[in-house]
């Protein structure tokens, strides 16, 4: 097996940092789109063979170190008890949103069964990929889930969100706990069934202030982690916020913490205790540009990070779907060509 991103991922050296990028395996690529247009996103998430067809794209495509298990953050949130679609240029919407004490009481906790596809379609993955290279599990972290269920899909200022957890504390975090009792029992279910490594996606906790960071969204991200039959598996935890919040993020022990565009990696990485290795941090605007200006950010970033442990390359955030593919495509071969 390709052990780069696992080594660096354990802090251990490696002889060039190991590149994977948020959203690899999506619509900035034509192939997906041949898959999309047969089937709802939905249907290609609950079907293991298709999951595996999207999961292995970037990995035959690209030749990225680490695959990520194609799927949502959201499906926790279904099986609890969501009525979830995704439409087209509309995004994910609950239809049924959680806002009042008998809503969140009326989610189910035991739900692992309604999760089985997932632990299929890894199964189907690592077979595909024959141990090649490693496959990264992954779930939402409970206050970004929490906002899909509230908001009832994408929000710009999650103010239902806050107003829920300002004015009705104790039926947010019974919300919150029940999340993150599903998203423990969740990650477990992949650890067993095979995925190499875990990624927790917090994607809004930028919205939140210090005190509501704390109190909303790290405990519950604490006690998933606390919670993860972990073994040889690393945990990544990413934010968009880590550049306020990665002291915070440490405290909950995962390996690596995955930042976000708007701070300096190595000042980062010098602020967290030691052992603790950092993901990132492009701008993913930077992948709509020209190929020069490309390869001298990523080439800033490496001079930046000479001589660290503990570097896995990625993007601050997600590719974004109107991103040239062959863009994509160099930036990786920029990263594979280079040494330490
Ligand atoms: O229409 C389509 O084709 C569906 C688009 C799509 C895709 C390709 C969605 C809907 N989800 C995904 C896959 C996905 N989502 C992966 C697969 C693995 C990968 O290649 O990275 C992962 C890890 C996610 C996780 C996810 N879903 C996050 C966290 C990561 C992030 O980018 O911040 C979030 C916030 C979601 C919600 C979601 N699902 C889909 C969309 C369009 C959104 C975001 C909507 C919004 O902005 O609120």
């Amino acid at each position: 097996m390709n052990t780069l991103f696992l080594d660096a991922a354990f802090s251990k050296q490696t002889e060039r940092p190991p590149v994977w990028m948020m959203r690899q395996a999506g619509r900035f690529m034509p192939q997906y789109w041949e898959i999309k247009n047969k089937y709802s996103f939905l249907e290609m998430c609950k079907t293991p063979e298709i999951a595996a067809d999207v999961t292995m794209l970037p990995v035959d495509l690209l030749g990225i170190d680490a695959a990520i298990l194609f799927s949502d953050i959201l499906v926790t949130g279904e099986a609890m008890g969501g009525d979830l679609s995704f439409t087209q240029g509309v995004g994910p919407k609950f239809a049924n949103p959680v806002r009042t004490l008998a809503d969140v009481e009326a989610l189910e906790v035991d739900v692992l069964d309604r999760l089985q596809y997932v632990a299929d379609a890894i199964k189907v993955i690592q077979q595909r990929l024959n141990g090649s290279i490693p496959l990264i599990g992954f779930a939402g972290a409970p206050f970004t889930v929490m906002s899909y269920l509230v908001e009832g899909g994408s929000s710009k200022d999650f103010k239902t969100t806050k107003l829920l957890m300002h004015n009705q504390p104790e039926v947010a975090h019974l919300l919150l706990s029940k999340i993150a009792k599903v998203t423990a029992n969740y990650l477990n279910l992949q650890i067993a069934a095979g995925v190499n490594a875990i990624q927790i996606f917090d994607s809004w906790a930028l919205a939140l202030s210090w005190n509501d960071y704390q109190e909303f969204s790290h405990r519950y991200i604490q006690e998933i982690i606390a919670g993860l039959d972990r073994k040889d598996i690393p945990v990544i935890s990413f934010c968009k916020g880590s550049s306020v919040f990665a002291p915070i993020m440490a405290e909950a022990k995962p390996d690596v913490i995955s930042v976000d565009w708007n701070a300096d990696l190595l000042n980062i990485k010098n602020s967290l205790p030691a052992g603790i290795a950092v993901q990132g941090n492009l701008d993913p605007h930077i992948l709509y540009a020209d190929k020069p200006v490309i390869k001298k950010h990523i080439l800033q970033l490496f001079e930046r990070m000479r001589g660290e442990k503990g570097f896995i390359f990625n993007l601050g955030h997600g590719i974004m779907p109107d991103i040239p593919f062959d863009n994509v495509k160099y930036a990786i071969e920029v990263v594979k060509e280079f040494k330490y």
